[in-house]
């Protein structure tokens, strides 16, 4: 097997593309949509387009404040992982969820978390360890859940979501609610074979399941071309016997859309679907990755079809939005970050002795009244979105 040949281009440079030739067809595949209206069958309400935007910029700004202030600043427990580049997944997906629905997110859905109701000042005081984040200081940083609002600390062990999420889709079922589990993957992961079981299991008993994979070129420092060799992983939707589709992920409209119809699906009782969002990782795989195997070439091109900066454009082409609107908007999200994270500074850590507390449920516990607090301020920024639980 002789090696694969570089192409070179014009000037005779190396293609950055040469040896990946699927990422050249990932980012065709997301260029902007010929201009004119195009129609989907579930659209954002105007409400709903403007909480789109805010959200995805204050998922950035929280991000943008742990992983280039915080973490650099030594004040982060533990690693750090963004999903910059990749808001529009993670949001639109969360504002398709109701109460009772369950999601598994990945370590690039801090949008699922924000849009639910979770604090930014709660996100903050959690990758800082304290005592008041969501995992009370037990753990750091991404490994955050809060079962109150269905969502379970993404799962380390990567893949192993989908059967949890079987389970969940199960129990639902099995109760008669019409309730919908959400699935998140990266492209990496669903090389594991519990996904596959997972989704074979959910297709079999026609579980309200949706697999949400974000297709962002890399897994770490592997390309999608040493990942997999089907040409969408949408395409293994055929050999589950359910819907797929690959969409892109950059592109508010068809993520809400995809999303929507998928979740149409399942609280009708028709079963799981699996939505490829195809996006691109827009830093290392983590902080302490500079991505140095990744052109920057990538870096350059992916910048123009940004999630964000594509819907700005797309909310004043419609003239929902104004540049007065976004100053303020900005300054808001600015102001409330510098406070979340004065505030989760103040915060205090645990005590050793208390990782024995709260073990099991217990009413009385001082940790009881803090999951109350919580609630509470969860439930008020959850119940001024626009959409209906
Ligand atoms: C089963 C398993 N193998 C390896 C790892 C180490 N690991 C953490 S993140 C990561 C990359 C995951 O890539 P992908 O699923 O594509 O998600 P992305 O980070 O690109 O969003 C790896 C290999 C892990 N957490 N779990």
């Amino acid at each position: 097997m002789g090696a694969k040949k570089a192409k070179t281009t014009q000037k005779g440079e190396v293609s950055v593309y040469a040896l990946n030739p699927r990422l050249k067809k990932a980012f065709e595949a997301t260029l902007e949509p010929p201009k004119g209206k195009k129609t989907y069958e579930i659209s954002p309400t105007k409400e709903q387009k403007i909480e789109i935007l805010r959200y995805m910029k204050l998922t950035r700004s929280i991000e943008d404040r742990i992983e280039q202030k915080l973490y650099r600043q030594g004040k982060i427990v533990g690693g750090v992982y963004v999903g910059r580049g990749q808001e529009a997944i993670s949001v639109c997906t969360a504002m398709h969820m109701k109460k009772g629905d369950v999601a598994s997110p990945t370590h690039r859905d801090m949008g699922i978390f924000l849009v639910r109701g979770v604090p930014p000042r709660r996100v903050i005081a959690q990758y800082m360890g304290r005592r008041n984040g969501l995992a009370r200081g037990r753990d750091g940083n991404l490994h955050m859940g809060y079962m109150n609002i269905g969502l379970i600390s993404p799962i380390s062990h990567l893949g192993f979501n989908a059967p949890v999420i079987s389970g969940v889709t199960l129990a639902m079922k099995q109760k008669g609610l019409k309730n919908v589990g959400f699935c998140m993957n990266g492209e990496g992961a669903t090389s594991r074979g519990d996904w596959h079981e997972g989704i074979n299991f959910c297709s079999i008993h026609k579980l309200p399941a949706i697999f949400i994979i974000n297709n962002n070129q890399f897994s770490y420092s592997t390309p999608t071309s040493l990942s997999y060799n089907a040409e969408k992983l949408s395409d293994r939707a055929v050999g589950y016997g359910i819907p797929g589709e690959t969409i892109d992920g950059n592109d508010v409209y068809q993520m809400f859309d995809s999303v929507g119809r998928a979740v149409k699906r399942a609280r009708d009782g028709k079963g799981p679907t699996i939505i490829e969002c195809i996006t691109f990782r827009m830093t290392g795989h983590s902080a302490h990755d500079d991505a140095g195997y990744v052109p920057g070439k990538h870096f350059e091109d992916w910048k123009k079809k940004d999630p964000i900066e594509r819907w700005v454009k797309t909310l004043k082409a419609e003239k929902l939005i104004t540049d007065a609107i976004l100053k303020k908007m900005d300054s808001e999200i600015n102001e409330e970050i510098i406070a979340a994270a004065d505030w989760g500074e103040a915060q205090a850590l645990p005590e050793p002795e208390e990782c024995l507390e709260d073990v099991y449920y217990n009413q009385e516990s001082k940790w009881f009244a803090l999951k109350e607090e919580i609630k509470e301020e969860t439930d008020a920024r959850a119940n001024n979105l626009s959409r209906s639980d």
